[in-house]
């Protein structure tokens, strides 16, 4: 497969004004007519007009009113090229396409007989020839045909200029986008739904109309997602000064989706996951995930539509910038400092769940790749999560409001254009008069840096020296590394458990001062320090790396339960939990006696009975790093080895504290009505972590009273909790449970995925059990969602079952990926990245799983998308 590269990126040859497509909807054969505008770039040498076109066939093709004819076009695969073409063109252009056989999900598709579009990244292509990138940006006008009855509601960007019938029961409607905007961003549906709507003062005095559209059924479950919307258009206005520039916005849901949802000009499309809500059916994590989901996409407005990327190696420009924003909506919404730090606690955790492990395997790549073979495969962890940690650095060193300005001066700018990572890197200078040039490695380096230190006290002089050093290792076509800039956050915790005061260089600087480390090693010093601290570093945890210090148990007890610091107080007891995990894990291997000491036990009871914190932060000070998170911190990985020790502890957690985590369970009930709000989902995660500990535990309380909440749980949160913890502790009521939660949610989709999820994650369902549960007839693999709950469920989150000594976990992957591969290779890409990590296992396990990669690889027809996985895993 070829591989693209950033380096060789050349301006577009044409560039297009306008674009109108007619579409006579239907879903064996629908023609779509395309009409462009199109003139010169005087920015280019390149003399052709160039079109992109996959998977669709050509009819027409007009130039300035005459037909061409095949000597005066050429196509070459999936590329069309116009020599010789006039300076200004109008070129009309006939295709044919399929979407009822469109499994792919991209470009123009039928899902549950509704049609939906997916453009992002290269979609366009599949619906007609195009200039299918986002440096082209054009005002588009469509007029959408189809059967009334059928497709009752016709929708597109923009603004509803005209409507009416035609002839044999079809209507039309046409639509109007008065903004610029690349192809990625146009979207259609034509189906049957209904809908919520609501008119919403917008801050400067207008009025839009706010639609959630779903399938009839569903009205019930859309409260959630239109009080998201309203709040995210409320806080944009209020923390950037950004308002809603259409009069009306749209929000479809639909049920075969590949990713989470999308963020089309006025008309968002979103999987039902992301928008589908009641108590009845969705869990705690959904009402957060449709929240921040729904911001997200509501973000992408600005950041991504009025100013969007040049080419598809910037997607980080849009991502990670939205992704932070979202990040920051999701905190504000929650309003106090401990729900602030247990948001940014869950962003630590998906970092070193996902993406350290990525930074350091073969797909590894900078927030801003170099080189791709599939764009698709690059909406990752890195462009997404790390580029929001890189675009929290800036708020970090310039403060709020250097950051505001920043992007004051970005959207001044910029506005309209397709533009580089780069561009933001120079508003956020040149708006706080700083030169952030060595910033530009966060962009162009790929790894986790690490950060040591080492602190030397001084007695004589009541001064710490603060030495910090730092070093990333090798990536893939990276061996050397140079410098980061990175913003280190420090305080100095007191024997009396208080921050002391810091002064560097005379100058007060508060009790955490953010220090900038810029060279490969720097000492900081601070005086009027009266006694020997312990150093709470990377407060807030201020930038994607990896910290290294010598703690002692005793100084890491200290700062769980003194520092002020609630990130780094939750960091101090991941410590404590993943030294004793990590020396169990060898005990496991070698056979010998498992013990877990007082100290650690002694810590635990001591959060979980302090009232002072609150649930939510006590629910993540007991949560212990998961599997693959011990994995990642092992030289050789032995699944089994990893799970018993976790059990072990998680086990002796409820039985040496089990009246305790007893009078949590109790104390933390949520009577009355179910409200999603932050401190009742705090005291359910806590009331609900503790069932699983004394589930684990070897007496038969825990599971009674599981077997209890399942019986009375008025709500999904504590009903999927119970049947959770039933499940993993191999209950012999966790059969009946099953049974009767499947009976009562089977019309459910979204529960019906629970309901999978859950036994394809559980270490007592192997490869056989998998194979029956997809012989069930809710399974299909052609629903991304469905396919994601149960198989990628067994192969990424049931380490002890995929990763039997006999390798038949591996064989069952490399069946899936390949099957998959022939419905929807953006999905089966994401499936084989489950082998990304093969070389970090045990010997025996290694030869079974290199065995599969290379039975994938050795497939002649297989995706790009799945190939680039696969040979980079193999490379
Ligand atoms: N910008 C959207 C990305 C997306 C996507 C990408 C590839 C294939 C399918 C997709 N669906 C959505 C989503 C977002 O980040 O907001
Ligand atoms: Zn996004």
């Amino acid at each position: 497969p070829l591989t693209i590269y950033r380096k060789d990126y050349t301006a577009p040859s044409y560039l297009v004004d306008t674009v109108e497509l007619g579409f006579d909807l239907d879903p064996a054969r629908t023609i779509v007519a395309n009409r462009l505008t199109m003139r010169r770039n005087p920015a280019s040498a390149q003399r052709e007009i160039e079109l992109y076109g996959e998977d669709i066939e050509l009819v027409a093709l007009r130039l300035n009113g005459k037909a061409l004819g095949k000597r005066e076009y050429r196509l070459d695969g999936n590329l069309l090229r116009i020599p010789n073409a006039p300076e200004e063109v109008t070129l009309e252009i006939e295709t044919l396409c399929a979407p009822e056989k469109n499994t792919a999900l991209s470009g123009l598709y039928v899902s549950n007989g509704n049609f939906i579009t997916q453009c992002e990244a290269e979609g366009f292509r599949r619906i007609t020839f195009f200039p299918d990138r986002p440096d082209v940006m054009a005002k588009y006008t469509v007029m959408l045909r189809a059967d009334k009855e059928r497709y009752p509601v016709l929708l597109s960007n923009g603004n509803l200029v005209d409507e009416g019938m035609l002839p044999d029961g079809r209507h039309y409607a046409k639509w109007e986008d008065p903004f610029l905007k690349p192809s990625y961003l146009f979207a259609l549906v034509a189906a049957k739904l209904v809908c919520q709507e609501e008119k919403f003062k917008l801050a400067d005095g207008r009025e839009a109309l706010l639609q959630v559209w779903v399938e009839e059924g569903n009205l019930d479950k859309t409260d959630y997602a239109m009080q998201s919307l309203k709040k995210s258009i409320r806080w944009d206005e209020e923390r950037f000064g950004l308002e809603l520039d259409l009069d009306r916005f749209m929000i479809v849901a639909t049920g075969d989706f590949n990713m989470g949802a999308m963020e089309n000009k006025g008309l968002n499309i979103f999987n039902t996951k992301y928008v589908l809500a009641n108590p009845r059916v969705a869990t705690d994590i959904d009402f957060q995930g449709i929240e921040a989901v729904v911001g997200h996409e509501y973000f992408h407005n600005w950041t991504g539509n009025r100013v969007t990327c040049r080419d598809w190696f910037q997607l980080s420009l849009k991502e990670g910038l939205t992704v932070f924003r979202d990040q920051e909506f999701s905190g504000d919404m929650i309003g106090t400092s401990t729900g602030r730090a247990v948001n940014r606690i869950d962003q630590v955790r998906t970092l070193r769940a996902a993406q350290f492990p990525e930074d350091a395997g073969p797909m590894a790549h900078p927030v801003r790749p170099d080189s791709f073979v599939e764009i698709n495969n690059f909406y990752t962890v890195t462009v997404y999560e790390k580029g929001a940690e890189v675009v929290r650095m800036y708020q970090t060193l310039l403060g709020r409001e250097g950051f505001r300005k920043g992007m004051d001066l970005y959207f001044e700018r910029h506005d309209g254009q397709a533009v580089e990572c780069d561009d933001f890197r120079r508003a956020m200078a040149d708006a706080n008069d700083r030169n952030l040039d060595q910033f530009e490695r966060w962009y162009s380096q790929a790894g986790t840096p690490v950060v040591r230190a080492q602190m030397r006290y001084d007695e004589q002089q009541h001064a710490v020296e603060l030495t910090l050093s730092q070093s990333c290792p090798a990536t893939p076509g990276q061996p050397e590394k140079l410098p980061f800039h990175i913003p280190v956050a420090v305080g100095l915790v007191g024997r009396d458990g208080r921050d002391i005061p810091l002064v560097i260089d005379d100058q007060e600087r508060g009790t955490t001062t953010v220090l900038e480390l810029t060279g490969a090693e720097q000492t900081f010093r601070f005086t009027s320090v009266p006694q020997q601290p312990v150093p709470s570093i990377l407060r807030d945890f201020s930038a994607p790396v990896v910290l290294e210090y010598d703690y002692s148990d005793e100084d890491l007890l200290h700062l769980f339960s003194h520092d002020s610091d609630p990130v780094n107080r939750w960091e101090a007891g991941q410590r404590l939990a993943m030294e004793r995990l990590l020396r169990l894990t060898e005990d496991v291997t070698a056979g010998s006696r498992l013990q877990l000491d007082d100290t650690f036990i002694e810590a635990m009871r001591k959060v979980l009975t302090d009232e002072s914190l609150g649930p939510a932060f006590r629910e993540q000070a007991l949560l212990l790093p998961t599997e693959s998170m011990i994995a990642e911190q092992t030289d050789v990985v032995h699944p089994l080895s990893i799970h018993m020790a976790r059990q072990f502890v998680r086990s002796s957690i409820g039985n040496r504290l089990r009246a305790e985590l007893l009078a949590a369970y109790d104390a933390n009930q949520t009577p009355g009505q179910y409200s999603p709000d932050a401190e009742s989902i705090g005291k359910r995660a806590l009331k609900n972590l503790a069932l699983g500990y004394l589930a684990a535990a070897s007496d038969d309380e825990g599971i009674a009273l599981a077997e209890r909440q399942f019986d009375e749980a008025d709500n999904m949160t504590d009903r999927a909790a119970a049947l959770g913890a039933l499940v993993h502790a191999r209950a012999p009521a966790a059969q009946r449970a099953l049974q009767g939660f499947y009976d009562e949610f089977e019309k459910e989709a979204l529960v019906v995925d629970k309901w999978f999820a859950m036994q394809a994650s559980s270490p007592s369902t192997d490869v056989a059990a998998v194979r029956e549960l997809m012989k069930h007839p809710a399974f299909t693999m052609k629903n991304p969602n469905r396919a994601r709950s149960l198989v990628f469920n067994f192969c990424m989150a049931n380490p002890v079952q995929f990763h039997v000594p006999d390798g038949s976990g591996y064989a069952f992957w490399a069946e899936q990926v390949m099957a998959l591969d022939a419905l929807n290779p953006q999905v089966a890409a994401r499936l084989a990245r489950a082998m990304d990590r093969w070389r970090r296992y045990a010997p025996a396990l290694q030869a079974h799983m290199k065995q599969a990669l290379k039975q994938v690889n050795g497939l002649k027809k297989l995706s790009n998308d799945v190939r680039e996985v696969v040979s980079k895993a193999l490379a």
